[in-house]
């Protein structure tokens, strides 16, 4: 199976760690831990962009030197992605002495190749957006973005972008999935036939930042060494190291679409300049808003993640921002519709299937799962629907398609309430027929099968919800290779605790 590299953006380090961090690395941590579980070999990276104006005007707002404020950062989004359970594999820092060597390689690499000379930069600068912006871009003042801008003039080296502008619109011709939505990819295309200007690349104003090389008067463009993070945590500059071979280009890079053009554009030009295939896959999801209104610190209605996490529960919160707006669209937080969502789906959906199957099995058969009878017709078409998951998800996976993921395990649940509410189990029970006993055992059988499903795949989702299941059903392998062999009839069910509370609601 081929590798897979997941990425997020590397975070900046100017404030706390908000629903938009927690967003990306989220979605990353279900396309790695889905493809561990297809038996693939994954690395999953991410991590804090320490260097900048920006960055070091935060150190100095707080009164520290941007070192030791960087120290103190990092931990608190390392912390992150263990209150959501991120199963990364690497966290870097840039200023790892690891990632200073491979940005300085890579400079190396494209001063070499001719792709780098000296001259003056004088432009627009905005320090919030860490971005140059042409004349054209400024509106009343500021950029596109809305970021103050300032002008700057200074010495600076420049990256060859402009020779660029053919090669990668050949190279997205020639790769139509590269960029995806397709939105986004048409958007990176018509930026780039607008022509690209050769790219201001080190700054001489101030020394937060991985040194040029060749001239220590220099420091990179804070995005140069931003963007070198991916390759530096494969091993670069080692090209034969092992996890370079295995997974670079295999790489898919999530982000939002606030810094496209970086990832779509430079980054593609740096690597290519540089002799090095560019990523096989750049998403670009959408943007969370708080409310429906742009969340901001002056508004006062920044999410904070983990508030909702400590009210709500992790996983609530984790199925709620994967299934509630389809990847790579936009969306608006709101509690109200999590405790909805919630309610509906996991608590009434999955929780009570889950709960009324074992707790049934638990207390009237042994508690062990039951030897079938032989099937009837609409026992095979439930279990059908859970055996054709393996597909269905498998293409959602591979379009990043989560909220369709969550939509499909779903439509099998909502099938096997139906089917018990129409086999009437409970009913059947107090038959006096010992067919009818029979016939409750299958239909315990069936439905124990089809949870068994539902919950290997819903493990990328809400991981230890699902963990929670599985253990009740009594199930130690919850590979998707396991459920290529029948639910084992007889193994002891371990007491049933419901695993989705219902929130109740306040007025
Ligand atoms: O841009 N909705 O870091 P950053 C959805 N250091 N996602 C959001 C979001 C929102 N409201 N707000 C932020 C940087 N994000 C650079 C990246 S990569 C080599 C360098 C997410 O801290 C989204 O992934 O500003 C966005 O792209 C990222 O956070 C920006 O994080």
């Amino acid at each position: 199976m081929t590798p897979h590299y997941i990425t997020t953006p590397i975070y900046y380090l100017n404030g706390a760690p908000h629903l938009g961090h927690v967003y990306t690395t989220l979605a990353a941590d279900v396309l790695a831990r889905y493809w561990r579980l297809a038996g693939a070999n994954v690395k999953f990276l991410t991590g804090t962009d320490e260097h900048g104006s920006k960055v070091a005007q935060a150190a100095a707002a707080a009164g520290e030197a941007p070192q030791a404020y960087a120290d103190r950062m990092a931990l608190i989004f390392q912390d992150m992605t263990r209150k959501i359970n991120a199963s990364n594999d690497v966290f870097l820092r840039t200023t790892e002495k690891r990632h200073h060597e491979a940005a300085q390689a890579l400079w190396k690499k494209l001063e070499a190749a001719g792709q780098i000379y000296e001259s003056v930069y004088a432009g627009w600068y905005a320090t919030r957006d860490e971005a140059y912006y042409d004349e054209s871009e400024i509106v009343g003042g500021k950029a596109p973005t809305g970021a103050p801008v300032e002008w700057i003039e200074e010495s600076s080296y420049f990256f060859r972008l402009s020779a660029w502008e053919r090669p990668l619109l050949d190279y997205y011709e020639a790769h139509p999935h590269a960029i995806a939505p397709l939105s986004r990819r048409n958007e990176v295309l018509s930026f780039i036939k607008g022509g690209l200007r050769d790219l201001s690349i080190s700054r001489t104003k101030f020394d937060w930042g991985v040194m040029v090389p060749t001239d220590p008067a220099h420091v990179m463009y804070v995005w140069v060494d931003a963007l070198t993070n991916y390759i530096t945590a494969l091993g670069y500059p080692d090209e034969n190291s092992s996890d370079f071979q295995t997974f670079w280009p295999e790489s898919l890079h999530l982000l939002g679409k606030d810094i496209l053009r970086f990832h779509a554009v430079y980054w593609p030009a740096f690597l290519m300049a540089a002799g090095l295939p560019p990523p096989k896959k750049i998403f670009a999801h959408g943007w969370w808003t708080c409310d429906g209104e742009k969340m901001s610190k002056s508004l006062g209605n920044v999410v904070c993640p983990f508030n909702i996490i400590e009210k709500y529960g992790l996983d609530p919160f984790r199925y709620f921002l994967i299934r509630e707006v389809p990847f790579g669209q936009d969306g608006s937080f709101s509690e109200a519709a999590l405790v909805t969502r919630t309610n509906s789906d996991l608590a009434n959906d999955l929780g009570n299937l889950t709960q009324r199957v074992l707790s049934f099995i638990y207390k009237n058969l042994d508690p062990q799962i039951p030897v079938p009878g032989d099937l009837s017709e609409n026992d095979r078409e439930l279990l059908a629907s859970a055996a054709h998951l393996e597909q269905i998800l498998f293409t959602d996976i591979d379009n990043q398609a989560l909220q369709a993921y969550c939509q499909h395990i779903w439509e099998v649940i909502r099938k096997a309430n139906c089917y018990v509410d129409f086999e009437k189990p409970w009913s059947l029970r107090k038959s006096t027929d010992p067919q009818d006993h029979k016939r409750v055992e299958t239909v315990l059988y069936v439905l124990a099968e089809v949870i068994r499903h539902v919950a290997v795949y819903t493990q990328p989702v809400m991981p230890d919800s699902s963990s929670r299941i599985l253990d009740q059903l009594g199930q130690k392998d919850r590979t998707f290779a396991s459920l290529k062999t029948p639910l084992v009839a007889g193994t002891t069910l371990c007491e049933p605790v419901p695993v989705f509370p219902r929130i109740e609601q306040r007025d």
